[in-house]
């Protein structure tokens, strides 16, 4: 098969495949080496489409994660314009300690902005009995999501596009708890990891049973793989990086195996650098997506040959486009070539990004050859 049809304005969008190479990004996140690899973008909902923006007058960030009329609309706008092979839920890592009871308000121009935890009475407040109610809208956006997909979606076909859940891996969500918000270096986290190590251990295995359990939840209600989102892994030295990093990640995997067997997990350790082969054997992540400073030849030459890689174009490359984006991503997808690779970006797109841009990095991608 892999004849390409032409849609939208004339550009090739996506590919037909025979029967046995649909779903081709859930069978590569179960270790199938595919060519063309399949391809979809973090940070794809809610962000670049000029279709999202009109949307976001409607109601402030929290009420569209919370509205699963919203959140499956937003969910499926890149799906429908550029048939990615991925769809990822729209929802935030935060949306965890906001559910056990933190406050939690999205400042325009600023981020986010949470009630900081620093004792253990800020700590025995949270609630991990309320996470099930307060997050059931999320599960019944992933179940109408499940559905819509077994249908054509836009470009896409029918039942090809794989539905991925997330959540904030416990080290990354706990940064934005202790600091309080965004941060470059999250100091106050770090530090009262190496001063109260016994409090900051509490909170970590806090978040690594919610989010074990929050994770289950999204593949019941429809979730075909879920991501761990670690973007301050990077910040930890190895002593930390082996607890909070990979230990809570392993304790999380094991049990998500144990519970749903052959649901794939993701995990992305932004910046682990040195530590990042030490990941991938440790934590059992099936995949291990990359951030932009890794060099994916060198990564595939250190780790085992089923792990399946994931990434790691530079974001800022799509914003500037053209033939130097092309060259990026080409020379990405040629260093994935003969293993599983999913291809995507090293971080999130931009939020100025052209959907132009986009659109030439998928057809481009999608290129047999
Ligand atoms: O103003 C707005 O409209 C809110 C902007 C926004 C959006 C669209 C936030 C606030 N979160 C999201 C959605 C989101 N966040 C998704 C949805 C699905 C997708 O398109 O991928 C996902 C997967 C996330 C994950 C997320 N949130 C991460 C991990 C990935 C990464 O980019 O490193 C992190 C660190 C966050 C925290 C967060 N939420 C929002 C903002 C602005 C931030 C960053 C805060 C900061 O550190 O400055």
């Amino acid at each position: 098969m892999g004849a390409l049809i032409e849609k939208a304005g004339g550009r090739i969008v996506t590919a037909t495949y025979g029967t046995d190479e649909h779903r081709r990004l859930l069978r590569t996140l179960k270790g199938e080496t595919m060519w063309p690899p399949p391809v979809w973008l973090m940070r794809q909902a809610g962000r670049f489409l000029p279709e999202f923006r009109a949307l976001r007058e409607k109601a402030d960030f929290l009420t569209r994660c919370m509205t699963p009329d919203i959140a499956t609309e937003i969910t499926l706008q890149p799906v429908r314009r550029f048939a990615m092979d991925g769809a990822i839920l729209f929802s935030d890592i935060l949306v965890l300690p906001w559910a056990m009871g933190q406050s939690l308000e999205f400042v325009e121009n600023r981020g986010p902005v949470l009630g900081a935890i620093r004792s253990e009475a800020d700590l025995n407040r949270l609630d991990p009995k309320r996470v099930p109610e307060v997050t059931a809208p999320v599960m019944e956006t992933l179940s109408r999501l499940r559905k819509a997909l077994r249908e054509p979606v836009g470009v896409a076909a029918a039942d090809t596009v794989t539905l991925i859940g997330f959540a904030g891996a416990p080290f990354t969500v706990a940064c934005y708890m202790v600091d309080g918000g965004g941060s470059r270096e999250f100091a106050q986290t770090r530090l009262m990891a190496y001063q109260e190590p016994g409090l900051f251990d509490q909170l970590i295995a806090l978040l690594t049973e919610t989010t074990t359990d929050m994770l289950s939840a999204q593949i019941e209600a429809g979730a075909q793989a879920v991501m761990l989102f670690d973007s301050w892994a990077g910040l930890l030295p190895p002593l930390e990086f082996r607890r909070h990093v990979i230990g809570a990640t392993r304790q999380i995997v094991s049990e998500l195996k144990r519970r749903h067997p052959g649901v794939p997990v993701i995990g992305f350790p932004r910046l682990a650098g040195g530590m990042a082969a030490e990941y991938a054997r440790e934590t059992g992540v099936d995949t291990m997506a990359l951030d932009t400073s890794a060099d994916l030849a060198a990564v595939a030459g250190q780790v085992s040959p089923d792990l399946v890689l994931q990434g790691n174009l530079d974001p800022v490359s799509v914003l500037a486009g053209g033939q130097a984006m092309l060259k990026e991503a080409l020379a990405i997808r040629e260093a994935g070539r003969g293993r599983p690779h999913v291809f995507n970006l090293g971080h999130g797109v931009l939020p100025t990004t052209p959907p132009e841009h986009v659109g030439e990095l998928i057809a481009a991608i999608r290129k047999v050859n």
